[in-house]
């Protein structure tokens, strides 16, 4: 049988393709998680366990090999796709292949302070993320599951030239941050409010200190975010990780916030949110959600 990630967000599909013999993989929708015997999952109830690439490939290396048909949900990213190459058995025996599973596993579920750039296999990852867009329709997860192995079996001068390209968008995307960060941003206490920014700049923003641990206050500049991203005017709020986001909020992080922000609807998770999706807000928005955050950080 082919190998392919079947995409789809919708939980009765996934439970379809289950009972037609795929495997799910990351198939969580709305805090349930589909899984079968193999266990590919490690959100809500099963937040205990262990990333999905790590597992797959300590724990089950090849063990979809014979018939390598998956299911997964939402976004196909490199926890995901990787877990399913594993099992599938499609990556080549190389020695970068156990360092890649615990940089990928380290990303995923704590995605700021990691320094991908300087990790050994971070150059693969950081082309991976590059080229494969983080898909959600099959095709392109499928084929986003094939480049881990197209990466791995590329002469080293190849892969040199596309991680240089990779390390290019990385800077200039972090430079972009720095200066939305200067015009952009102002400092309500420990919030950081961000008006504008042309990218995704969150590991510029929450500034990681030299001093201070990773999972305290002390660790960050800017140990809370709000920035407002245009057209339609969302907010997402962040915390560098579950750790700080708990010390300032208590064991529910964030989660405590959410309710007495407005527009009425904020959601997400201990250490990242956001407002309501389809409703459009401007920088008054950001800025009552900023002074919010602020009182109720506990002191
Ligand atoms: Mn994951």
């Amino acid at each position: 049988m082919a190998l392919e990630l079947w995409m789809t967000n919708d939980v009765g599909q996934v439970r379809g393709r289950v009972a037609q013999g795929f495997c799910p993989v990351e198939c969580s929708v709305g805090g349930q998680s589909v899984v079968d015997g193999l266990m590919m999952d490690h959100h809500g109830e099963l937040s205990g366990l262990e990333s999905v690439a790590i597992r797959a490939l300590r724990d089950h290396a090849g063990a979809r090999s014979e018939d390598p048909r998956f299911v997964g949900v939402g976004q196909a990213d490199a926890d995901m796709t990787f877990a399913v190459a594993a099992l599938s058995g499609i990556l080549p025996d190389d020695p970068r292949v156990g360092p890649l599973a615990e940089l990928i596993a380290l990303v995923d579920t704590e995605p700021i302070g990691v320094d991908i750039a300087s990790s050994e296999v971070g150059g693969i990852l950081m082309v991976w993320n590059t080229l494969s867009g983080s898909p959600r329709d099959t095709a392109s997860a499928t084929a986003a599951v094939y480049l881990w192995r197209t990466l791995l079996c590329l002469p080293a001068q190849t892969l040199a030239l596309f991680e240089a390209v990779a390390r290019q968008r990385l800077q200039a995307r972090q430079e972009a941050a720095r200066e939305a960060l200067e015009a952009h941003g102002r400092s309500l206490g420990l919030v950081l409010a961000i008006e504008r920014s042309p990218v995704w700049g969150f590991d510029v923003w929450y500034g990681r200190r030299q001093q201070g641990a990773f999972g305290s206050v002390e660790g960050w500049e800017h140990p809370v975010v709000v920035a407002l991203s245009q057209e339609p005017g969302r907010i997402t709020v962040g915390c560098p990780n579950a750790a700080v986001a708990r010390e300032l909020f208590g064991p529910d992080g964030l989660r405590h916030v959410f309710e007495a922000l407005e527009p009425k609807g904020w959601g997400g998770r201990e250490a990242i949110g956001g407002s309501p999706r389809g409703v459009d807000v401007g920088a008054d928005a950001l800025y009552k959600a900023a002074e919010c955050l602020e009182r109720f950080i506990l002191r």
